[in-house]
């Protein structure tokens, strides 16, 4: 009896036998359940503050986040009147790499420019 389940699992949930004289196996081919995650995305959220350059912001924005320069101008003027705002939404050790790279930038240039991650 050859038995298909054993071969290629990924094809049959349930498998329904008939009794063993009757030389068939009967498969109810149904999609498989699957079995990867879609990963957790995360926000990288940018704070205002009065004391960091606008400019630098923008750079900030062009360099980690590719927006264009207009772009990056909006969402910088979008952090400075709302306090806050999501400038990109990122698996998780990618949105680490841009709170990490967005910090030690600005921390070099001695700006208090806060950048955190937040689970979507
Ligand atoms: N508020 C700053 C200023 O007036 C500009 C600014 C914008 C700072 C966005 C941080 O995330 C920020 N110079």
């Amino acid at each position: 009896m050859v038995n298909l389940d054993k071969y290629f699992p990924m094809y049959f949930n349930e498998k329904i036998t008939m009794s063993e004289d009757e030389n068939i196996d009967v498969g109810l081919a149904t999609k498989a359940t699957p079995k990867t995650k879609k990963p957790k995305m995360y926000k990288v959220i940018l704070l205002n503050d009065d004391y960091t350059p606008m400019e630098f912001v923008v750079h900030i924005l062009e360099r980690y986040f590719g927006t264009t320069g207009s772009q990056a101008y909006e969402l910088m003027m979008l952090v400075h009147q709302k306090g806050l705002a999501v400038v990109g939404v990122f698996s998780h050790d990618i949105a680490e790499t841009k709170v990490m790279q967005v910090t030690e930038l600005a921390q070099k240039h001695q700006h208090p420019l806060q950048c955190t991650m937040e689970k979507e």
